[in-house]
């Protein structure tokens, strides 16, 4: 059983998906950080000259599902999103979105921010 395959279990609600074998690495991926508690990757589709991935190792669906217990779990994700646009050379600003659910975009219900840079962005947002 992967590590990833056991914590949906032990976390019991959130059903695997992509990003679970992005982190079992059975789907492989350019991963760009990785720490305990969290992996950043480049997306498959970037909307951007750099667009990367922030993903807790544990399987949250989506932002809204969140609990109040995940708050340094959120707050280190933000954290990494930083230290990562930093080390990408985003040094004129990025864009940090989360989506969440249907009215989002949300497409893969494992909780994720994306970071975007590398070129002037528009507001407000599609
Ligand atoms: P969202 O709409 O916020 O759920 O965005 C999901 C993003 O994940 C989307 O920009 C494409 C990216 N993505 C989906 N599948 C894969 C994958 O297998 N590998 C990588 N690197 N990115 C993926």
């Amino acid at each position: 059983v992967s590590s990833a395959e056991e914590a949906v279990r032990t976390r019991g609600s959130a059903a695997a998906t992509i990003f679970s074998r992005v982190i079992d690495r059975s789907v492989p991926a350019d991963i760009i950080h990785e720490d305990e508690k969290c992996l950043a990757f480049r997306d498959v589709s970037p909307q951007a000259p750099v667009h990367f991935l922030v993903i807790p190792r544990v399987p949250i669906p989506r932002l809204s599902e969140a609990t109040d217990e995940d708050a340094e779990l959120l707050g280190h994700l933000l954290v990494v999103a930083k230290n990562v646009a930093k080390q990408e050379s985003l040094d004129e600003g990025y864009r940090v979105v989360i989506n969440d659910g249907k009215h989002g975009a949300q497409s893969v219900y494992h909780l994720h921010i994306h970071v975007l840079g590398g070129r002037q962005m528009a507001w407000p947002p599609g």
